[in-house]
């Protein structure tokens, strides 16, 4: 049996981070702990680019432009919906999940997803603290590990043709 995992290490790889300005308070932070894990995951800074949209809704169609660049191993995606008395939540939080997946799917590159579906702005920041626990942290993690597995997969899939 072989199994092949990607792993917590990315050099040489690139990110687009895509994130959302609508809750910006909370954005921004999901920004910064992108980050802090990519650099953690030795990526170079220049082989990061943000790219930011007005809100969640926006996320998919950025995010699947930047992958049909071919410039990007993952793109990892941030938003913060709070909700609120309308329901725009739902309805922004079931297009955007699934948009981000059509995407991955049409584009075949990775897509983190690290948008936040909160009852408060309270809950929101509580995502949003430095460090691991961060939910873009935690986006960007599953970004390396998921490009550097398509990576392996595509070089495994060479050997064997
Ligand atoms: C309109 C809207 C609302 C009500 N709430 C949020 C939110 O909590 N988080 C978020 O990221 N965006 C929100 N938006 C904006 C929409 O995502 C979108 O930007 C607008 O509907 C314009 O298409």
């Amino acid at each position: 049996m072989r199994i092949i995992e990607g792993t917590q290490r990315a050099p040489g790889f690139r990110f687009a981070i895509v994130a959302a300005r609508f809750n910006d308070f909370v954005t921004e932070r999901l920004v910064a702990g992108a980050v802090d894990a990519l650099k953690l995951a030795e990526v170079a800074v220049e082989d990061v680019i943000v790219l930011r949209v007005p809100g969640s809704f926006e996320l998919p169609l950025a995010a699947q432009r930047a992958a049909e660049t071919g410039q990007f191993q993952a793109v990892i995606c941030l938003g913060c919906l709070i909700r609120g008395a309308t329901p725009h939540f739902d309805f922004i939080a079931q297009a955007v999940s699934h948009g981000l997946t059509t995407a991955a799917a049409a584009t075949g590159v990775p897509m983190a997803f690290g948008v936040l579906t909160t009852n408060s702005a309270e809950e929101a920041l509580e995502r949003a603290q430095p460090g691991p626990t961060n939910k873009g942290w935690e986006a960007a993690m599953a970004g390396v590990e998921m490009a550097t597995l398509v990576a392996r997969l595509d070089a495994a899939a060479k050997e064997t043709a």
